[in-house]
């Protein structure tokens, strides 16, 4: 059920950094080409860091993990990929479809095959309004049962920030920040809520995973690793434009998992393209991060 390239295959067996890549930020948070082209340069930047970068799909009824670039062209160019989370790995597998993984989804395939460290742009969360809607991502129980270090910006600053902030203390997931003490808010640096932790290098998220470790049922560790300054969207300007892109979501009726892709469209429309240049910013951060926790295990 699983194909796993021969180059992660070696790294893992002899020991080596490697470093799980989602594939829904290719297939449902970017548009063609940035999508291929960033794909592609955040495996750079891993394989720069001195690890193995292993991208995670769903293609020809099995789990890939490690893509080529034709698997890669594939997946970006295709325009009925399913978004796999949790609930929807095993469909896409039984009825052959392709399929991109989403956080959940990725933690889940990443651990079948021993790869403990993952890279994306932001974790799904508690939605704003969820007390009406219930939703809430699959990918925070993920983190509460999956033992893999999840690299992100913090959490999609659409969400309800200090609500999902809340149910992963619920679930029993560790939040640390990054060589900062507020919990980074995707496209912002900051977002004025407090993280529970700070680290200031990889080695010592290292030591924390290896604790964990000793203790198979803890799941997951999310960093959250502000987005550069340089590519920052201020907190203040941001606020506008998801207030405007949330608003749009509600009256476009839009439910369930389409609710993610169509709001970062619509805040890529709202900042004339400048969001996207953030996100590329942030998810090569983290890819960097990532390979550095990974060799330092
Ligand atoms: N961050 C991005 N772009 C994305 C996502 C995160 O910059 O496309 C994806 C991730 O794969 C995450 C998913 O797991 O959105 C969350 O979707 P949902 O809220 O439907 O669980
Ligand atoms: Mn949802």
């Amino acid at each position: 059920m699983i194909t796993i390239a021969e180059e992660v295959q070696t790294a893992l067996a002899e020991g080596k950094p490697v470093v799980a890549l989602e594939s829904t930020i290719i297939t449902h948070g970017m548009p063609y080409p940035a999508n291929i082209e960033t794909a592609r340069q955040v495996e750079d930047d891993v394989r720069a860091a001195g690890a193995t970068p292993a991208t995670i799909a769903v293609m020809d009824g099995s789990i890939r993990i490690g893509l080529t670039n034709a698997d890669l062209d594939r997946l970006a160019n295709a325009d009925d990929v399913m978004k796999c989370s949790r609930a929807d790995l095993a469909i896409a597998m039984s009825q052959g479809r392709m399929g991109s993984t989403t956080v959940a989804a990725t933690m889940m395939a990443a651990h079948a095959e021993g790869i403990r460290v993952f890279a994306t742009g932001g974790i799904g969360g508690v939605h704003k309004g969820a007390e009406e809607s219930f939703d809430i991502s699959a990918d925070l129980d993920e983190l509460n049962r999956t033992p893999v270090c999840v690299v992100a910006a913090g959490a999609k600053a659409l969400l309800d920030l200090p609500k999902t902030l809340e149910v992963l203390e619920t679930r029993g997931v560790p939040v640390i920040g990054y060589r900062t003490d507020e919990l980074p808010a995707f496209w912002s640096r900051e977002s004025g809520i407090a993280v529970p932790y700070r680290m200031d290098t990889p080695e010592e998220i290292a030591d924390l995973l290896k604790v964990r470790q000793v203790f198979g049922s803890h799941g997951g560790v999310l960093i959250a690793n502000p987005v550069p300054a340089e590519h920052e969207i201020p907190r203040a300007e941001m606020a506008g434009y998801i207030d405007e892109a949330v608003a749009r979501a509600a009256a476009d009726n839009i439910r369930g998992k389409a609710v993610t892709p169509y709001v970062l469209s619509a805040i890529l429309e709202l900042t004339g393209g400048r969001s996207l240049r953030t996100n590329i910013g942030l998810v090569r951060n983290n890819a960097r991060l990532a390979a550095q926790i990974a060799a330092a295990l």
